[in-house]
């Protein structure tokens, strides 16, 4: 309960901030875009993450303000990046309470349109549980937010329930495999993996893989065709001024 008050002040005051975590093509090195990712650093200076303080916005009817700060911010920082000649898609992770809002799409065009940003430089991920509700609303929703010609992605694939040919019906551009599919030495099972990236592509997706940590799991998502990554490997979420310094130092 006082967590929710405190959380209430940091969406109006200056507690919170976007890490951003970039995405590679780990075949051309290329830059793919960014994820922007929620802190709260609160007045006494723990840090709160996400995983914690996204559940109870959502319970506690923050979830709408925090959300709409986050799509702000996020936009403001991409369209810094394209003015300043350094354009690059920030993707933005939508909560099911945002997305169930009727007005979402609309907050998103107005948002966009305040900030002059170009669409595409703008990414959602929406997670496959949310695509489980109401099937003609979803669908809806989706078509409108990829009418407004922002990117969309599917975030922690693999995890849900989706049905496959919602998959094919919805105008999603890029699978983002959940981390849980990674390899690991005592796992290195990569069946799942490999079918995912197989589907992904089948489809005609972008497909991208998350948590990747070593360099064994990079080599083996070459070699099973998906080039595109997000992980420790490559980078760790940082600061905008960060993201500046880490592009200026690569080849
Ligand atoms: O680094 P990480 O701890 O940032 O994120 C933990 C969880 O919080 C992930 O599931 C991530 O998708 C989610 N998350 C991070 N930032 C946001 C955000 O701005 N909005 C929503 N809805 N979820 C976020
Ligand atoms: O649910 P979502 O995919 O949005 O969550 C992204 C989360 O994954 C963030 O908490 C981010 O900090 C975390 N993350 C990013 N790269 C890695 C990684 O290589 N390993 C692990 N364990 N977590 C990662
Ligand atoms: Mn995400
Ligand atoms: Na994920």
């Amino acid at each position: 309960q006082s967590l929710t008050a405190a959380l209430k002040l940091a969406v109006q005051g200056e507690q919170l901030h976007l890490a951003y975590q970039p995405q590679v093509n780990a075949r051309t090195g290329g830059l793919v875009g960014v994820e922007a990712l929620l802190r709260w650093t609160m007045p006494d200076g723990r840090v709160v993450s996400p995983g914690v303080f996204v559940p109870l916005a959502e319970r506690s009817g923050v979830m709408m303000p925090l959300g709409t700060w986050v799509l702000r911010e996020a936009v403001r920082q991409a369209r810094q990046w394209e003015q300043a000649g350094q354009p690059v898609r920030v993707a933005v992770n939508v909560s099911a309470v945002q997305f169930a809002a009727p007005g979402f799409a609309r907050t998103v065009r107005d948002v966009l349109a305040a900030s002059g940003l170009a669409p595409h430089l703008l990414e959602l991920e929406v997670t496959e549980s949310l695509l489980l509700h109401d099937v003609s609303r979803v669908g809806q929703m989706l078509a409108d937010l990829k009418g407004l010609g922002v990117h969309l992605s599917l975030d922690d694939f693999g995890t849900g329930y989706s049905s496959l040919s919602y998959l094919q019906a919805f105008p999603i551009d890029t699978l983002k495999i959940d981390r849980s599919f990674m390899p690991t030495p005592e796992k290195p099972v990569h069946t799942v993996l490999s079918a995912v990236i197989g589907l992904g592509q089948a489809l005609g997706l972008h497909v991208i893989a998350e948590g990747v940590e070593t360099q064994e799991q990079q080599d083996l998502l070459l070699d099973l065709g998906c080039e595109r990554a997000q992980g420790y490997l490559h980078a760790r979420p940082m600061s905008a001024q960060q993201v500046d310094a880490w592009r200026r130092d690569r080849p």
